[in-house]
């Protein structure tokens, strides 16, 4: 039986109070209770930024790797044991900027991992400045005559990528998050979740209840998961803020067409007999 309190690293968080990643953090730790997931066979991978210490804070494994890199050692350590639970989190800045390739890519592939972007539209860390998610017109530290620029929209891009399950949820309201982490992680595919997370420090133009007095839930408005241009239409909106699910199908994953890694993950194989030196030749 996994508990919250199992989770908690010992660890306490620096990050200011009131940021939106607190309830993150509270939501993650309550998913894999929720699903009884072993935190031995959890491993939770992020990038660089202030969210992106996540791993420090929660008793899983865990790798913190280079700004806007979580997904390619998300994908190898699924490719290496795809019997583990996977979960990539990160920064708007981390997933939507300088790790949009890779945000694509994993998108894709179908992969079976849960991949969240603590979605602040700032980089937080770096005190400040605009990110690819912050509005057009917004005045941040590095653009004080008001950002130039369209953002962009995660979900419309995970779903133009083929993502398989693709959702948005809200720091502030840490049972419906818990309960789309937990939707996240049972899916079987490649999982999106784009998260509102309030920054209490660098955007406090966008304070917690403006979010609550524009969120609205998907599940209360009869919206078909399975219908992807409804998906893209709800993504799209701008007056008011979807959160929920907004797109989830089954399709089989990368691993199924993998023959050798379908049944037995490569960690759990034999490679004793292996000739290494011969396979190495092949590339000298
Ligand atoms: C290759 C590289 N480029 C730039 C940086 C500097 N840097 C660190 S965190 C960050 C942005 C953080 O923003 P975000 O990913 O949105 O995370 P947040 O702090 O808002 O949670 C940047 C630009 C870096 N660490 N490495
Ligand atoms: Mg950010």
């Amino acid at each position: 039986m996994t508990t919250v309190a199992e989770l908690n690293s010992g660890h306490m968080p620096q990050w200011c109070p009131g940021c939106g990643d607190f309830g993150i953090l509270i939501a993650l730790k309550g998913a894999l209770a929720k699903l009884n997931i072993s935190p031995e066979e959890t491993v939770v991978v992020s990038g660089v930024g202030c969210g992106s210490k996540i791993p420090h804070f929660i008793k899983t494994c865990g790798f913190e790797g280079l700004h806007g890199r979580s997904l390619p050692p998300a994908t190898g350590i699924h490719l290496a044991n795809n019997k583990l639970t996977v979960v990539a989190i990160g920064g708007d800045g981390d997933g939507c900027g300088i790790g949009l390739g890779h945000f694509m890519h994993t998108m894709r592939r179908n992969l079976d991992f849960t991949y969240i972007i603590q979605d602040n539209e700032i980089y937080g860390l770096t005190v400040g400045q605009a990110s690819a998610t912050t509005k057009k017109g917004v005045i941040t530290k590095s653009t004080p005559h008001g950002t130039p620029e369209d953002p962009i929209n995660p979900p419309l891009m995970a779903l133009s990528a083929g993502a398989t399950f693709v959702a948005r949820g809200f720091a502030g309201d840490i049972p419906h998050l818990t309960d789309l982490i937990a939707q996240a992680i049972s899916h079987r595919g490649i999982a999106f979740i784009d998260c509102f997370q309030p920054c209490v420090t660098w955007r406090k133009d966008l304070p917690y209840d403006l979010y609550q007095k524009k969120c609205y839930k998907l599940e209360k408005e009869g919206h078909d998961t399975s219908n992807w241009d409804a998906a893209v239409a709800r993504a799209r909106e701008t007056e008011r803020w979807p959160i929920g699910v907004f797109y989830k199908i089954d399709k089989p994953i990368y691993t199924d067409q993998i023959p050798f890694i379908k049944d037995t993950p490569i960690a759990k194989q034999d490679i004793s007999n292996v000739n290494i030196d011969k396979f190495v030749e092949e590339f000298l």
